[in-house]
């Protein structure tokens, strides 16, 4: 089955699934993370950053893609990052900002390599809301992130997306957010659109996580608080299995 396929099913059956996102920038021992996800696997294990200093892309995406926990899904911050042994790719188009190089630029510099890599790719909408602090992602990008006061122009921008033909949203505060998505704001953008609903950025703690789940989100991101270990993984997916009803 294919990723997004996995995700649609989990969204029609109120199913909720957990991602860990992987910064290869953070990686000081991929072999210790393979163990840790190993013994707690998430659905899906995303591998991305807003900026990547490392020389080692690829080589975290191999090695946890060899491990065969989860599918490995790239998490671009740029065209540059697409690695070989990933299964499979969410294009973001951050349709939050108005800048040219996130909406088309980087999509038009990667495409052909993208094509020739022959994997699966899920064209998501990427929102990027006020989460209390400035993110990496916020500087990088150059774009304002939307306030969350401001839920009808939040659920407009995910409309449009939608209409735009993306598969999948996700709305994000950034990693190392200050602030979740509110639940107010998941519930609200759930109402109106029939897409899976990401939520990522600043969920510290497993009552946050499932709060979350709870109002909406189909699958949450944790990047941050996994791996600086203030969350425990097994936890956190025991209340995942609570949902499910497992
Ligand atoms: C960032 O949503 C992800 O894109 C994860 O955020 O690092 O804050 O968990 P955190």
């Amino acid at each position: 089955m294919s990723i997004l396929t996995d995700i649609q099913k989990s969204n029609f059956g109120g199913k909720k699934l957990l991602a860990i996102l992987v910064d290869p920038d953070d990686v000081l021992d991929v072999d210790h993370l393979v163990k840790e996800l190993k013994n707690s696997p998430p659905n899906l294990i995303l591998v991305g950053g807003s900026v990547i200093t490392k020389n080692n892309f690829e080589l975290v995406v191999t090695t946890l893609s060899n491990a065969e926990i989860a599918p490995v899904v790239l998490f671009p911050g740029d065209a540059s990052q697409i690695a070989k042994d990933a299964d499979g790719v969410l294009l973001l188009s951050l349709i939050s900002g108005r800048n040219p190089e996130y909406l088309i630029g980087q999509h038009v510099k990667a495409a052909r390599h993208i094509k020739d890599w022959g994997k699966e790719v899920i064209p998501t909408s990427y929102i990027l809301l006020n989460g209390g602090n400035v993110t990496t992602v916020q500087k990088v990008s150059e774009t304002h992130p939307i306030s969350q006061m401001d839920i009808d122009l939040i659920i407009d921008t995910a409309l449009a997306g939608q209409q735009m033909g993306h598969q999948l949203l996700y709305l994000e505060t950034g990693s190392g957010a200050l602030e979740t998505v509110s639940l107010e704001v998941i519930s609200s953008v759930k109402q109106m659109l029939s897409l899976p609903l990401i939520v990522g950025g600043g969920i510290k703690s497993v009552e946050k996580a499932r709060a979350i789940w709870e109002s909406g989100a189909t699958l949450i991101v944790i990047g941050t608080a996994f791996e600086k270990g203030g969350i425990n993984l097994e936890d956190l997916l025991l209340q995942r299995d609570q949902l499910n009803g497992n």
